[in-house]
This record gives structure tokens, C-alpha cells and sequence, in this order.
């Protein structure tokens, strides 16, 4: 998945680069700095004295010596001052330069520390839009696989406001397995509605008698997609939507190399989290959200968490894969487009 936050200690990440939230001295300091300089041993510090120091939004790159990754990328985040001291712009530069200079050193995943939010005083909150809004950017035109890494205590990543909102439709819509008295009324209003269906249909019959030819092709339209597999139904939703194959998968956070499986194989079986990545790309509703799940076998539960959470996003019109896997998160579930 290209863009993913997970809970672990940056030191820990085997991504080809971490980044290290330093000062401008890169001399070492606390905070992320020092576990870092703690876990890569004294050669680090060693090559960043050769390096100079470095301004606020800038990055510099050096190996990685005693950590798993093979590159440390150090950059210096803005010291917040009330935010109208560019702070904002800093900040995106961090992010930026340090995804450039991985790029250019051939990286192909890097894991962030939530840079400024520490010693630096940078709100939490805000400091986590940036770096999802510069990471976001940064991946319209590029291919890598992006962590952000949070630690300790960090683990409500959206406003207390939507958190409220999405607490209170959990609330509401969450179903706990074994409710069996709503199972039980599910199931007689099931009944009801086969009965009504059998009932309304002579008069339908009566309805379409003269134009049995429509009636016919539209019949041939319902089993061509009765027929077709999760994968042919995906590429045709992706026409119909007038989409491209690129901006699927990008904004479903899908990387590349899954989406040519998927295009290539018509009988490609996806992981749930997947089709739902691609459901919320396409903008489906809940029906047609459902239809989908429905060709890889899966179904939308009100008995599983994320599931719920997933439809809060889909029943407010927000696809906005992010701002979904930030929720996830802050709910402690698994995160889509895996
Ligand atoms: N792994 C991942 N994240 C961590 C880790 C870790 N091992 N340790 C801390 N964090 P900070 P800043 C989180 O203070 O605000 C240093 O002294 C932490 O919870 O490390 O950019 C430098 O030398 C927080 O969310 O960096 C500078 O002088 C985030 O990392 C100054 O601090 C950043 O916190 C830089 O301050």
C-alpha cells in the first residue's frame, strides 16, 4: 500500500530510508533524533558532522549503518510559534524534500516520524494533515511506499470532531454478533419482501407484456454482470466512471503491481481491505458497494468495526482514502487498500 501509518518505533522500520526529525545542527539531540542515534551506533554521527548543518524544510541524507534501513534522512522541522510563521510551508517542505531525496537515492519505502510534534510543539493533529496532505501530493507522481510512523501515545489521528461523529454512528449501526432477535426480524422482513416480490410479479408481467424485447435485453444485461468476475466488473465500473487504470489505483492507495495482477488475472481473488479501497476510488455507493464485495465473496457487516467505519465515509459522500485510514487507526483497525 503506498501510504500507510502504523504504530512502531521508527528504529524499527526496514524501509530502504527512515527520516529523523533533527535540529539544525544534525549533531543529535532527543526526542526521535536520539533513538536514532542510539540505534545506528557513533558512525552516524560521525558523517553528519561532515555534513554542515541543515535549514528548517531542508533534508540531507546519510547511511544508515546499525539500523535495519539502508538510508537516514535527517530533516528540520519548523519550531511552532502560532503557526503564522510558516510554519504550515515548513513543514510540507520536510516531508517534500525528504520523499525527493529518497527518490533520487532509489528508494523504494521510507517510514516518518510525525515530524515537529514533539519538542518542537507543532499541534498533533495539524502536523498530521500536513504530512498526509504532502505525502498524498507527493504520491500523484510518484511510486513508493510511504509509513508514518507513530509512537507511544500517538493514536487518535483525526479531529475530535469527525471522531465524535464516527463514535456515535459505531454506536448506532454496530451490531454485535449474536443479536439474535434482530437476526430474527432481519429474517421476517426477508420473508415479507419474497412474499411481496411474488405477488407484484404477474403484474409486472402485465406491465412489460408488449415490450418483451426490452424486457429480454435488459435480461441479457443482468447475466452478462451475474457472470462476470470481481476483476471484469472492477474495469467496467472503472469506464463507466470515465476513470483512468492510474487514478484508480491511486486513489483506491493501491500500488501498481497489485493493480496489474488484478487487470491481468479476471480471475484474480482480492483481499476484502482491496475491494474496498477500489469501492471507495470508484465512489460506489453502499448497494453498489456491496455488489462488488459480493463478486470477491465478501460482504459489508454491521458486525465487523471497520466495516461500519468504511460505510460511515461511503453513506457521507467522503472518499477520501486518507482521511478513512487515519479513522481506521484511530479506531484501531486495519487500514484499506492492503
Ligand atoms: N519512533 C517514532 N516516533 C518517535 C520516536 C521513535 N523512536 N521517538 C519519538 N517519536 P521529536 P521534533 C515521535 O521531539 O518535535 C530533538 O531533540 C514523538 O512522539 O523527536 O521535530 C531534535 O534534535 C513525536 O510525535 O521531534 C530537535 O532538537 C515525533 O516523534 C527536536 O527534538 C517528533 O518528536 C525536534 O523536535
Amino acid at each position: 500500500m503506498p501510504f500507510s501509518i502504523v504504530r512502531n518505533d521508527i528504529t524499527k522500520m526496514h524501509t530502504d530510508a527512515i527520516v529523523n526529525a533533527a535540529n539544525s545542527s544534525l549533531l543529535g539531540g532527543g526526542g526521535v533524533d536520539g533513538a536514532i542515534h542510539r540505534a545506528a551506533g557513533p558512525k552516524l554521527l560521525e558523517e553528519c558532522r561532515g555534513l554542515g548543518g541543515c535549514a528548517a524544510g531542508q533534508a540531507k541524507a546519510t547511511k544508515g549503518y546499525d539500523l535495519p534501513c539502508r538510508y537516514v534522512i535527517h530533516t528540520v522541522g519548523p519550531v511552532w510559534e502560532g503557526g503564522s510563521h510558516s510554519e504550515r510551508d515548513i513543514l510540507y517542505s520536510c516531508y517534500k524534500n525528504s520523499l525527493l531525496i529518497a527518490e533520487e537515492l532509489g528508494c523504494g519505502s521510507i517510514a516518518f516520524p510525525l515530524i515537529s510534534a514533539g519538542a518542537y510543539g507543532y499541534p498533533r493533529q495539524e502536523a498530521i494533515e500536513v504530512a498526509s496532505s504532502a505525502i498524498g501530493d507527493f504520491l500523484e507522481a510518484h511510486e513508493m511506499d510511504i509509513y508514518l510512523t507513530l509512537f507511544g501515545r500517538d493514536t487518535v489521528v483525526i479531529g475530535k470532531k469527525l471522531f465524535g461523529e464516527i463514535k456515535q454512528y459505531i454506536d448506532d449501526n454496530y451490531v454485535k454478533q449474536h443479536d439474535d432477535i434482530r437476526r430474527r426480524t432481519g429474517m421476517f422482513a426477508n420473508l415479507m419482501a419474497y412474499g411481496e416480490a411474488k405477488a407484484a410479479a404477474p403484474r409486472m408481467a402485465a406491465v412489460y407484456e408488449d415490450s418483451y424485447a426490452d424486457v429480454d435485453s435488459a435480461l441479457d444485461d443482468i447475466l452478462v454482470r451475474e457472470e462476470e468476475t470481481f476483476s471484469q466488473q472492477l474495469l467496467r465500473l472503472i469506464d463507466e466512471k470515465g476513470l483512468t487504470d492510474v487514478q484508480t489505483y491511486k486513489k483506491a492507495n493501491i500500488d501498481r503491481k497489485l493493480f496489474s495482477k488484478i487487470r491481468s488475472n479476471k480471475d484474480y481473488t482480492p483481499k476484502k481491505s482491496t475491494v474496498l479501497a477500489f469501492a471507495i476510488a470508484l465512489e460506489l455507493d453502499v448497494p453498489q458497494t456491496q455488489e462488488l464485495l459480493e463478486k470477491a465473496g465478501y460482504a459489508l457487516s454491521p458486525s465487523i468495526k471497520s466495516d461500519v467505519i468504511v460505510k460511515y465515509f461511503i453513506s457521507h459522500r467522503n472518499f477520501d482514502i486518507f482521511t478513512i485510514n487515519q479513522a481506521l487507526f484511530s479506531f484501531d483497525q486495519s487500514l484499506i487498500g492492503v
